[in-house]
């Protein structure tokens, strides 16, 4: 009987401290200091968010948010940057042979493009955009901030060669010994009808070459109707679960305005046949495509364009990615270095610098060129740089002032006061 009665007696002070839990949560204000139980009462959306859909409520202790630091690089020229010369869309990084080595698409013409818009009055030697005309080449540093070129990598071919208009935006894979570089391979001027190409690849036993190229398109446009039917961008190459993963991206939905999303292609083969996911899209933003392997999955870093642009984003499975933070100055087309690209990484662990562009290092018409930037970053999980973790950038005003409206626009405004 008295063990009865000391039952009844916790049994009621149970029901009383839970009734008075959630009194509070519901009741109470939401707590100054946060504790591990404060994710569990009831709070908005978008309070909610910052408990469930990010890996820390603070960014400082998110390991996918970063600042990103620019350096001008040294080493390369650029013809007084009369426009002749542009440089841009760099690969990712590797280290091989005691040094660094990165890949990009270099123009060197001797007039500036006409522009997409009037790629009609481009020819053998006047290129419609940045990248006609252009070739893959490759330079070779010791730190990362002084690079050497070394050269051309993959020439165009000869006409009717996949790629004998340009060869362009490529990325590197190292498998079984071997070195693999995937790129962009036209067949007409960049704009004619639009930025239309498929993907090819040349392969060598080192990264200084000479490379021998397939002479065949590697990776397959979509059917007709199919969201990349006319283009693969930027091939990615990641190894993944004894694969190789590459990631791309296309551009659809015209004459509407034009959706940019990333997909996935992969084999064990580097040459292929490679297999298109069947979700494919499997991001809805970011212009360039660049990812890292991390953790167990894989981080994207979502640049411009898109619902989501300027994001982090993870996919644990290599495939649905959520966004995983918000980023200012985010490196257009980066090509970090990954130094565990390749290793088939179950803990993949992350980024902490890398070769980025710039496509505005000149004026549209005049001298329009794109130089090679790198940036630094912490999306590492060896590296703990609280510089790299802060919110928000004070930008010199000129940054903004430079961003003032147009004519229309003004006119526009003063007409309504
Ligand atoms: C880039 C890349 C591809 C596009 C063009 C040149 O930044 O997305 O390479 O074709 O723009």
């Amino acid at each position: 009987m008295k063990n009865l009665l000391y039952l009844l007696l916790i049994c009621s002070f149970i029901a009383c401290n839970s009734q008075k839990d959630n009194k509070d949560s519901k009741n109470s204000s939401f707590p100054y200091t946060i504790t591990a139980q404060t994710a569990n009462r009831e709070m908005s959306t978008a309070m909610k968010r910052s408990f469930k859909n990010y890996s820390s409520i603070h960014p400082r202790n998110n390991e996918l948010y970063s600042q990103f630091k620019y350096t001008e690089l040294k080493g390369f020229d650029y013809n007084g940057h009369d426009g002749t010369i542009s440089r841009r869309d760099p690969s990712k990084v590797i280290f091989e042979n005691g040094k660094y080595y990165v890949w990009y698409t270099k123009r060197e013409t001797s007039t500036t493009p006409v522009g997409a818009k009037n790629a009609e009055q481009s020819n053998d030697t006047i290129p419609s955009t940045d990248w006609d005309l252009s070739e893959i080449w490759y330079a070779t540093s010791k730190d990362g901030f002084t690079w050497k070129e070394q050269g051309v990598a993959v020439p165009r071919p000869p006409k009717p060669e996949v790629g004998w208009r340009a060869v362009t935006t490529t990325d590197i894979l190292k498998w079984k010994g071997k070195y693999y570089l995937y790129y962009q391979g036209f067949m007409e001027a960049s704009g004619k009808r639009g930025d239309y190409c498929p993907v090819t690849a040349s392969y060598a036993d080192s990264p200084n070459g000479p490379w021998t190229p397939v002479g065949k398109i590697v990776i397959e446009n979509g059917p007709e109707g199919a969201w990349d039917q006319y283009a693969i961008h930027d091939p990615y190459p990641l190894v993944h679960d004894g694969k190789i993963y590459i990631y791309y991206k296309s551009a659809f939905n015209r004459p509407n305005p034009v959706w940019v999303g990333g997909g996935l292609v992969t084999s064990d083969n580097p040459l292929g046949p490679f297999e298109k996911h069947p979700l494919n899209p499997l991001t809805s933003s970011g212009h360039e495509v660049s990812l890292f392997p991390f953790k167990e999955g894989v981080a994207a870093i979502t640049v411009k364009d898109g619902t989501e642009h300027f994001t982090i984003q993870y996919a644990k499975d290599w495939v649905n990615f959520e966004i995983a933070s918000i980023c200012e100055l985010v490196p257009i087309a980066p090509g970090p270095f990954v130094p565990d690209a390749f290793t088939d990484a179950k803990n993949g662990r992350g980024i902490t610098w890398g070769l980025s562009h710039f496509v505005n290092a000149g004026q549209n018409r005049k001298n329009q060129h794109s130089i090679l930037a790198r940036f630094d970053c912490d999306l590492s999980l060896d590296v703990d740089d609280p510089v790299m973790k802060e919110t928000g950038v004070r930008h010199n005003l000129d940054v903004y002032f430079n961003q003032g409206l147009n004519k229309k626009q003004k006119e526009r405004i003063l007409k309504s006061n």
